[in-house]
């Protein structure tokens, strides 16, 4: 499967709803009326996409619509996909340049940060990359077991200590492995209790001076993986991390699993980070980078 099918196949309960009714207010369209431009913002809110975002959209295309006099319903779905796709980040992947570099992934526990590690570790390693697993996420037994579990599919290297350990100590062993192993990325997991627990976002930042200080020179992602089934919530955690982890991309997972795929373009407004990976799945390939002139086409077929 291509990754237009994969990304529409991903979508398909978005799809069910957001296209269907885009469609058909898109269907509606003769000509500039404003009853069309209130239903375009109401839809596009109701998807997700958020009362800022949603607002600026149609605000641009009621200018596009009147400057080019359009008024068949192909016109104007044309403009609005433009409108879409100029509201995402571009994405231009990740960058790793430096052997190793290193992936720290975050977030708020069960938004899906191990599975998407242990994808990445599989399409990594496909692209002929020696990956190395640091299971710093110590907070529970189970999730080192988790970990390595991936590690073992993805035939990566895996550093874990024992629970309740240092996080701060697993990636700086980690590290050490890496260099002495010849490994091309390192992949640091980490817990996810809640954001308003100071004592989460200190223990990044101690991972974070240890990467800083063990390999100054080395490319470094900060993915926030985000959990697309809660909505606007998850911007909120959003705004929390990028203050204390100064994110690189986002990964936005269980778009398989959410009516709203509008919540795309909120994060992209709202957070001006690229959303970098989209997760329809549990699979090892169910990772797909994104593509936002893809995603925003899927939407409006
Ligand atoms: N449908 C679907 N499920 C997913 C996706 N990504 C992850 N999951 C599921 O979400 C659940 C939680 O995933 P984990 O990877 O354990 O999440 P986590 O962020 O590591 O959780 P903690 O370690 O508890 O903080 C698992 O059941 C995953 O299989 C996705 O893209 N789609
Ligand atoms: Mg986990």
């Amino acid at each position: 499967m291509g990754f237009f099918d994969k990304i529409k196949s991903g979508l398909t309960k978005t799809k069910e709803n957001m296209t269907n009714r885009l469609n058909s207010v898109i269907a509606s369209f003769t000509g500039e009326n404003e009853e069309f431009f209130d239903e375009m913002e109401e839809l596009l809110i109701t998807s997700d996409v958020g009362g800022e975002a949603s607002m600026e959209a149609v605000d641009q295309l009621r200018e596009v619509v009147k400057k080019r006099g359009l008024r068949g319903a192909d016109e104007v779905r044309g403009a609005l996909k433009e409108i879409l796709v100029s509201m995402l980040e571009q994405n231009d992947g990740l960058h790793l340049t430096t052997k190793p570099s290193v992936i720290l992934v975050v977030g708020v526990n069960g938004v899906g940060k191990t599975t998407t590690i242990g994808k990445l570790a599989m399409s990594l390693g496909r692209e002929g990359k020696k990956v190395l697993l640091a299971a710093g996420d110590t907070f529970r037994a189970a999730a080192a077991e988790q970990l390595s579990i991936w590690a073992g599919r993805a035939g990566a290297e895996f550093v874990r200590h024992e629970e309740g350990s240092d996080p701060a100590a697993v990636v700086f062993d980690s590290i050490a492995a890496a260099k002495a192993r010849g490994c091309d990325v390192i992949i640091v997991d980490t817990a996810g209790r809640l954001h308003n627990k100071s004592n989460l976002m200190n223990e990044l930042n101690k991972i974070s001076r240890v990467i800083d200080r063990e390999l100054p020179e080395a490319s470094r992602e900060t993915l926030l993986v985000l959990d697309a089934t809660t909505g606007q919530n998850g911007l909120m955690q959003a705004e929390e991390f990028k203050k204390f982890a100064g994110l690189t991309g986002i990964v936005l997972t269980k778009l398989d699993g959410t009516a709203k795929g509008g919540i795309v373009f909120a994060i992209s407004n709202r957070l001006g980070v690229p959303v970098k990976y989209v997760g329809v799945g549990e699979q090892a390939d169910d990772l797909i980078p994104f593509d936002p002139d893809e995603f925003a086409e899927a939407l409006l077929s």
